[in-house]
């Protein structure tokens, strides 16, 4: 009986031990992710925006960011001139021309407060107005 709740203590500390350093430092440490963009993730809109904007759920660092978006060949459409909201870092943006209708890809990546990159890519579509 003793040495059965021994044992049942030890596997409650081990399993403390795991959530512990499993959970604490994830929480702690966890990297910017992609919570919003303009225009929207896959939407299709029949008028060529301005620029893109990205939202991140946490500021991220102004060095090494960049946003490029490319047409559906593949080649790179937009103005090279990323910013980066002075009151809002968790903004980035970049303005585009008037672009004609075709998918773009958005592509991402930043540095997070956390010092970890983070980088992804979305859609979206420009459609013929009518
Ligand atoms: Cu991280």
């Amino acid at each position: 009986m003793a040495r059965c709740s021994i044992f049942f203590s030890m596997n409650l500390l081990i399993c403390l031990f795991f959530i512990t350093f499993l959970i604490l430092p994830e929480a702690a440490l966890a990297h910017a992710v992609m919570v919003k963009s303009v225009p929207e993730k896959d939407s299709t809109i029949t008028t060529s925006p301005k620029q893109v904007d990205v939202w991140f759920n946490e500021h991220v660092r102004s060095a090494f960011k960049s946003l490029a978006v490319m047409n559906s060949a593949g080649k790179r459409v937009d103005n090279k001139d990323i910013e980066q909201e002075v009151l809002d870092p968790s903004h980035i943006y970049i303005s585009i021309p008037q672009l004609p209708p075709d998918t773009y890809t958005v592509r991402y990546r930043v540095i997070s407060a956390d010092t970890h990159a983070v980088s992804g890519k979305f859609d979206f579509t420009v459609a013929e107005s009518d």
